[in-house]
């Protein structure tokens, strides 16, 4: 065999010159993990912070042995801890979304952990969790799976644990395993998961009386678990955000190359504008739209669609016939006329959930525009039928609107089309529609998330050892160095409605209109819109001076100096 058919024959086993090579790439830790004699999982002590929220009370009242433990005190790290149990048996498990650094979380918590605790992989997400199907971590397997994409390792799911039986399931889960804690790895919905889980385990598991203690990690590609200097950014984002602004700076390339098109391009976010604020940042193209701006604005569709035909006009007068339009996934949902249909809809679907069930396909829209107010029911009549379609799917089983498989861009290319036709039918108009997604979701984590995502695994596992429960691990400071902290679940602890009720939920954190990255978005449309003033970034890099940049938005709201981080 020659070398050419052993490097073709390794790439079917994962072991591609690259996959080779990304495996022995060194990741720096904080420096409160580290020192001569290698990585050691910290203590931790409050740091004087409360977290709190409007709903606060309830969630006392409703989570009170979570709340009397942490007192919802932020911890950081407080040197690295001299009494380290052994023997603990911790479980871990993805759910939601993938988000690249997964895998680094579970290298880091095994690290943390060391050789005389022992961890458990449960697959897939929560329903792995109620099924018990727990199998060991070996350091092999951490070898294997370190900086590499995806969730493939252990699989997720997006199962809401809710039910009594549930609960009862998740606990037998703990007995059979003999689990002394869980670590949950994911976004909004699952730390809000975590939150429950924690108060549900907090005592009376263990034939003595003990619980099972139950930390989260932020993870979501959406952005929108952040928390101010307290959580910068979920992992997964700038993967994400730098595939995305690979592709959308190579199609920039290409429109001012061929001429010719206009391309609407979806960007994948379920509800907040992170997504594509980042990569308009990044990219800089004609048009960019953020939903928060659109809701706080009180943009109509028509108004929205005005607004892009116009810019297609301003160009074309200028003799530019192309440009790019960024679109956030979650864009309808905060269109006001749309909002409030999909408002009433949700309310109206799960109060008729099983004659809605029962109706066919054809009759679906018309039986449910008989339970709307008629502002609403002629709203929905009068939306294209792919749109409809998406607006009376079902959804997932946190009470969310599938919103990635609603096709906004198509919707506005038909509607710019023929608003253009109103202004100067003229105007040469070719648009190609894109919804970039799933594509970002799964890639080879950049330095940025596979530094961050080992040194949350190091901060989740060290908080197991120091026998926390009901926290999410953070790390904070990241141009200065990194610090862990913890947060505790309860203080995050909102009420919204959901499935047409009351529950307790993480809030979204949505793009701030007076936040700096927004502000210097603000700042450069108008120039990006007149012009081809785009920046195409070129593919995201594992080593060297490029490798080392954060998301621009983080870079401006935590006021660093550059876009260089700095971990360890
Ligand atoms: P998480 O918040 O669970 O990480 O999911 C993020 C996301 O990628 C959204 O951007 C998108 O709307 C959704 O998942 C798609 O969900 P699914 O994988 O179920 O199609």
């Amino acid at each position: 065999m020659n070398v050419l058919s052993d490097q073709l024959l390794n790439m079917e086993r994962h072991d591609s010159i690259f996959e080779s090579a990304v495996r022995a790439l060194p990741l720096p830790v904080c420096a409160a993990f580290g020192d001569a004699d290698g990585v050691r999982p910290v203590a931790f002590a409050g740091s004087g912070r409360i977290l709190g929220t409007r709903d606060s009370d309830k969630v006392a009242a409703s989570f009170p042995n979570s709340v009397r433990a942490s007192g919802n005190t932020v911890l950081a790290s407080a040197g690295v801890n001299r009494k380290v149990p052994r023997d603990r048996r911790v479980a871990v498990m993805f759910s939601g979304g993938p988000a690249a650094g997964g895998h680094n979380v579970v290298c880091g918590l095994r690290r943390a952990l060391g050789p005389n605790n022992t961890l458990l992989g449960v697959r897939p997400g929560p329903k792995g969790l109620i099924r018990g199907d727990l199998f060991e971590i070996t350091e092999a397997d951490t070898q294997r799976v370190i900086n590499t994409g995806g969730f493939d390792f252990l699989g997720t799911d997006r199962t809401k644990i809710k039910t009594d039986a549930q609960f009862d399931l998740v606990r037998q889960t703990c007995v059979r395993h003999g689990l002394d804690a869980i670590v949950v790895i994911g976004g909004d919905d699952s730390n809000t998961n975590a939150a429950t889980l924690a108060e549900s385990l907090f005592r009376n598991v263990k034939a003595d009386g003990s619980g099972v203690q139950v930390i989260g990690v932020p993870k979501t590609i959406d952005g929108d678990l952040q928390i101010g200097d307290l959580l910068p950014i979920s992992f997964g984002f700038d993967t994400a955000t730098k595939i995305y602004s690979e592709m959308v700076g190579n199609i920039l390339q290409d429109t001012r190359s061929s001429l010719k098109y206009w391309h609407f391009i979806k960007l994948m976010g379920r509800s907040a504008s992170h997504v594509t604020l980042e990569v308009a940042l990044q990219t800089k193209p004609a048009v960019t739209l953020i939903s928060e701006e659109v809701a706080e604005k009180k943009q109509s569709l028509a108004f929205i669609v005005d607004q892009i035909a116009q810019a297609v006009a301003v160009r074309a007068g200028k003799g530019i016939g192309h440009g790019v339009v960024l679109i956030p996934e979650g864009l309808i949902e905060f269109i006001p006329e749309m909002s409030a249909l999909i408002t009433e809809l949700n309310e109206a679907l799960a109060r008729h959930a099983t004659e809605f069930a029962a109706v066919v396909d054809a009759e679906k829209a018309a039986f449910v525009e008989d339970t709307l107010t008629p502002a609403n029911a002629r709203l929905l009549s009068s939306l294209p039928a792919y749109v409809v379609r998406m607006l009376l799917a079902e959804r997932d089983s946190h009470g969310n609107l599938q919103v990635s498989l609603i096709p906004t861009e198509r919707l506005l290319v038909d509607m710019v089309k023929a608003r253009l036709g109103v202004i100067d039918d003229r105007i040469r108009f070719a648009a190609h529609c894109h919804f970039l997604g799933y594509e970002g979701r799964c890639g080879a984590p950049t330095l940025f998330d596979a530094a961050y995502t080992y040194n949350l695994g190091l901060t989740a596992g060290s908080l197991v050892l120091d026998g926390r429960t009901g926290y999410m691990a953070t790390v904070t400071d990241l141009d200065r160095g990194g610090v862990p902290r913890a947060l505790p679940l309860t203080g995050l602890l909102n009420i919204e409605r959901r499935h047409g009720k009351d529950e307790f939920v993480i809030e979204k954190a949505l793009v701030r209109m007076d936040s700096p990255a927004m502000q210097y978005l603000l700042s450069r449309r108008a120039a990006w819109a007149g012009d081809d003033l785009f920046c195409s970034p070129g593919p995201r890099q594992l080593w060297g001076q490029v490798a080392r940049q954060m998301p621009i938005s983080v870079a401006l709201n935590s006021g660093a100096a550059s876009l260089e981080f700095r971990i360890g």
